[in-house]
């Protein structure tokens, strides 16, 4: 009969039947878990990931390999689900900007001004409209969506101090997004001139003077040292944004109904966690910004969210949105 063991476990199998000894680990196959994300070491949506691997090797030990790779080195930022359709990657963390591509309707989630704030956000996708949008995402993107983390809400950074009340304090100003065209119309909706880049580009984009500004949480504004870089911090609280732990259906249907509960779970703890921190630092970091010497200014929000809101109405987004969603979210309390 042919041999098919590899050298190194043909080799560990003779030296353990010379000492006797069983090697209980090796003969069971453990499901690799690879993730991709662009998040620096600091982010707290970094760090999640780790708790997401201790709970499930708790939970299930020796059943999975998690495999954590963050600052997009495994895959570019965005390129993600394209990997996880090609079998490449077992799970990511998805922007609503990432599943409108393929969920044109959930670009609904990419508006300025959607979402109201974060126990909007979670009320939204825990409740009916998230999961009927969820089944529409599983069914044409072959993804199941485990858990909505709370990414913070998105403000205004500037590279040079300005006065900015309206968004025509913007003109002219090269607003760093991320590359889609989501991201694009709404730091063209903002008042900017939006300028696609990619997050790990940003730092020295801002350094050098490519981009005048970009927008982020402060959160992450405080992971990627972006304060080092910029003067000024402008309120605008444009967008509740949103991140979602998304694992590939084909890696999730070959789980057993277990194991399937325990990932879930995992990615629920993950979220928690990332949530919970990102809520209390958001709180404490204008103080934090200021002893950095950064300005932190509020403009006059609702000629921001009157003109955003009015941009998206008359667009073509607003035609793909099924019709009475806007209410339904809206009206979810
Ligand atoms: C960004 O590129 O600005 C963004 O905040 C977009 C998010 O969807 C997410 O990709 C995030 O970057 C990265 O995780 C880095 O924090």
């Amino acid at each position: 009969m042919p041999n098919f063991c590899n050298p190194t476990r043909r080799a560990l199998l003779s030296a353990a039947a010379v000492l006797g000894v069983a090697l209980p680990t090796l003969a069971q196959t453990k499901a690799v878990l690879r993730i991709s994300t662009p998040a620096v070491p600091d982010a707290w949506h970094a760090k999640m990931w780790t708790v997401f691997k201790d709970t499930l090797d708790k939970s299930a030990p020796g059943e999975f390999d998690v495999q954590i790779n963050l600052n997009a080195s495994l895959f570019k930022q965005g390129a993600e689900s394209a990997a996880m359709a090609r079998g490449n990657l077992e799970l990511t963390s998805m922007s609503p900007a990432d599943i409108a591509k393929l969920v044109p309707e959930f670009s609904v989630f990419t508006a300025g001004y959607m979402l109201r704030d974060p126990v909007h956000q979670q009320k939204v996708f825990n409740g009916p409209v998230g999961k009927a949008l969820f089944k529409t995402v599983s069914d044409k993107m072959d993804v199941t969506v485990l858990s909505t983390c709370y990414l913070g809400t998105r403000q205004v950074n500037l590279r040079e101090a300005r006065n900015v009340k309206t968004p025509a304090d913007l003109k002219g100003i090269k607003l760093r997004m991320p590359g889609s065209k989501d991201w694009l119309f709404l730091g063209n909706a903002l008042g900017a001139t939006a300028t696609p880049l990619a997050f790990g580009e940003v730092y020295l984009g801002l350094k050098t003077g490519t981009i005048d500004a970009q927008d982020n949480p402060l959160p992450s504004v405080r992971a990627a040292k972006f304060y080092e870089v910029t003067k000024q911090i402008v309120l605008t609280s444009h967008l509740v944004d949103s991140l979602f732990i998304a694992i590939s259906n084909k890696t999730f249907n070959a789980l057993t109904a277990a194991q399937k509960q325990k990932v879930s779970a995992a990615a629920q703890a993950a979220a928690t966690y990332n949530n919970d921190n990102n809520l209390q630092e958001e709180s404490q970091l204008v103080e934090f910004f200021k002893k950095e010497g950064l300005q932190v200014t509020t403009p006059d929000v609702t000629a921001f969210r009157k003109a955003v809101q009015a941009t998206y109405q008359s667009s073509d987004y607003a035609k793909v949105w099924p019709a009475g969603l806007v209410d339904r979210i809206n009206a979810t309390q």
